[in-house]
Formats: structure tokens, C-alpha cells, sequence
């Protein structure tokens, strides 16, 4: 028998969430070891020095440390659903989306999540900074409901976990937001089977001890509940 991939993988990070997304959508089913990012397993370390999460090792020993490339590989390998051709748009416009959310917005949400680390004024600025990133986002769902056309794309997956993130800060704020679209989008997501798929808990991976657990979609999950794109709910 040949041995799963391997995935060291921490449940909140919301780059770790990316990669079960698109693993579990594509199929790909892997041994998922769920670490702690302050004791991080030596195997995992010798896989990746750089130490951060999602770290995808494959069978052949590749080893896939970013996120992005994690999501790729995946669709690349099966992509029953269409994420990385869009009805609208281009791949290269989704890469260019998601590079942006992991830089300008995902600083904006650490100083806003962590204000006592930063001065006053930069997060006045970060907040100002992702008013308008969130605020442009619900206006590219207007149409569609989804980021890039009428399904499902790599870009709705790859922000999902960053958005998610956020409204999570001060979920109160988050509801009185004048963003009908985005906040439906981000509501399906949440409530999506592929959703509650990757946010299963797992009990914390120790080298040496029994594997870790098989993440892969549910057995039980009604046909295409992991492929298929929930329909947008009009606001
Ligand atoms: N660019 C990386 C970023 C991954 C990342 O920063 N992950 C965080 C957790 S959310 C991490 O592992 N941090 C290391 C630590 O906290 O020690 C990717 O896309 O995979």
C-alpha cells in the first residue's frame, strides 16, 4: 500500500484551512498530523526548517511549504469543480488577488486583531485598510456571489479562512457592516459540508506515537457535497 501524503497542519491557521479546502475537495486524501505551533515536531521541522504550517510532504518526499502551492497541487492533481478555471477571470487574476489579501490584508488583520502590538496610527491605518479591502470584496460578489464568476474559485477558498478570520475579531461589528454579499458568501462557507469537513478537531500529533488521522471527505456526506458550490443566497 502506498503512504499518504502527509500534512502537518494547526486547525485555526488560516493557511493550514486553505490547504485542507482544496485537499479535501480534490480529494486528495492524506494523513493529516495536527501540530502545536510552540512545540513544533521535530519531523516536521526537518521536512521545513522555516517551521511555519501548512507543510505537505509527499509520497515521493516532495515537500510543498506554502500554502498556495499546497492549494495547487491539488487542483492540479483533480479539479472536479472548475476552482482553477473561473468563469470570469483568469487564474493569474486570482493569483494576483490572493497575493494581495496574504500581504496588504492579512497585515491589516494581525494589527487589527492584535492592536497592543502596534502603535495608535498603524492601526487606525490597518482598520482603514481593511474597511476598504472587505468593502471591495462585497462589491465583486455583487453579481455572482462568488469572487470570480458564477462557481466556486481557488480565490473564494484561498480568502475564505482570512475573511473568516476577521468577522470573527468582533463578530457584533462584523454583522452591522454594510456588506450583505460578503457576509452571505462568508455564511455559506461556513456552513458548507467541505467546511465542517476540514474544521474537525484532532487530537495533537506525537512523533513516535500511532499515525495521524486520515483527512479525507466524509464517507457519510451526501454525493458532491464537497464539490459542489453552495448556491449563493440572494441578501
Ligand atoms: N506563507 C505561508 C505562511 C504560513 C504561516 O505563517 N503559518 C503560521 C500559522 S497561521 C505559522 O506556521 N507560523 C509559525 C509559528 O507561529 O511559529 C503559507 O502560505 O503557508
Amino acid at each position: 500500500m502506498t503512504a499518504l501524503p502527509v500534512l502537518y497542519s494547526f486547525r485555526r491557521c488560516p493557511y493550514a484551512m486553505r490547504a485542507r479546502l482544496a485537499l479535501v475537495y480534490a480529494g486528495l486524501a492524506c494523513e493529516l498530523r495536527e501540530v502545536q505551533l510552540r512545540n513544533k515536531p521535530q519531523a516536521l521541522l526537518q521536512a521545513s526548517p522555516k517551521g511555519t504550517v501548512p507543510v505537505l510532504v509527499l509520497a515521493d518526499g516532495r515537500v510543498l511549504e506554502q500554502s498556495l502551492g499546497i492549494m495547487l497541487h491539488a487542483l492540479h492533481t483533480h479539479d472536479p469543480g472548475g476552482w482553477l478555471t473561473p468563469g470570469l477571470g483568469t487564474l493569474e487574476q486570482m493569483l494576483a488577488l490572493i497575493e494581495r489579501n496574504d500581504h496588504f490584508f492579512k497585515q491589516a488583520l494581525d494589527r487589527c486583531k492584535y492592536p497592543e502590538r502596534h502603535t495608535a496610527e498603524a492601526v487606525h491605518q490597518a482598520q482603514a485598510d481593511a474597511i476598504a479591502w472587505l468593502a471591495a470584496l462585497d462589491g465583486r460578489l455583487a453579481d455572482t456571489g462568488y469572487l470570480f464568476g458564477h462557481n466556486t474559485s481557488l480565490a473564494d477558498m484561498a480568502l475564505l479562512p482570512f475573511v473568516r478570520q476577521f468577522a470573527r475579531i468582533d463578530q457584533a461589528w462584523w454583522c452591522a457592516q454594510p456588506w450583505p454579499q460578503l457576509q452571505a458568501w462568508l455564511q455559506r462557507w461556513l456552513d458548507s459540508a467541505l467546511f465542517a469537513t476540514i474544521m474537525q478537531r484532532h487530537p495533537v500529533w506525537l512523533a513516535g506515537g500511532a499515525g495521524g488521522v486520515t483527512l479525507a471527505a466524509q464517507q457519510d456526506a451526501p454525493a458532491g457535497a464537497h464539490s459542489a458550490a453552495p448556491a449563493p443566497r440572494r441578501p
